[in-house]
């Protein structure tokens, strides 16, 4: 007759378990992908490729190839012009030229 305490807080350790396994099998409350910090249309450290916390004139290049492929009236952009207007756009955004762009030199740049 002694087994039967034991075999009763078995059991219940097992649904306890049990029930612990349930709550964590519900889905996750939290978004699948990190949120990322768009401005002027592009995620700043998608483009930041060596991960210095600034983009060099390559880096630049392609972030704003990448976002500026419109110009204001909707047409496209050829990329020679692409190409010009990102070398144009670096010195005007490297506010204190150092040949890198910042977060913040970056968000100065206009859109489209
Ligand atoms: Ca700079």
């Amino acid at each position: 007759m002694s087994t039967i305490p034991k075999l009763t807080l078995g059991l219940s350790a097992v649904l306890m378990m049990a029930g612990a396994a349930s709550a964590q099998s519900s889905p996750a409350p939290g978004p699948a992908g990190d949120a990322p910090s768009a401005s002027a249309g592009g995620d700043f450290s998608t483009y930041d490729a060596d991960k210095s916390g600034s983009l060099d004139s390559a880096e630049f290049s392609s972030w704003y190839q990448a976002t500026h492929q419109t110009d204001a009236d909707g047409k496209p952009i050829s990329t020679d012009q692409l190409s010009q207007r990102a070398t144009q756009a670096f010195s005007q955004a490297d506010a204190d030229q150092d040949q890198h762009i910042s977060a913040a030199e970056l968000a100065s740049v206009p859109a489209g």
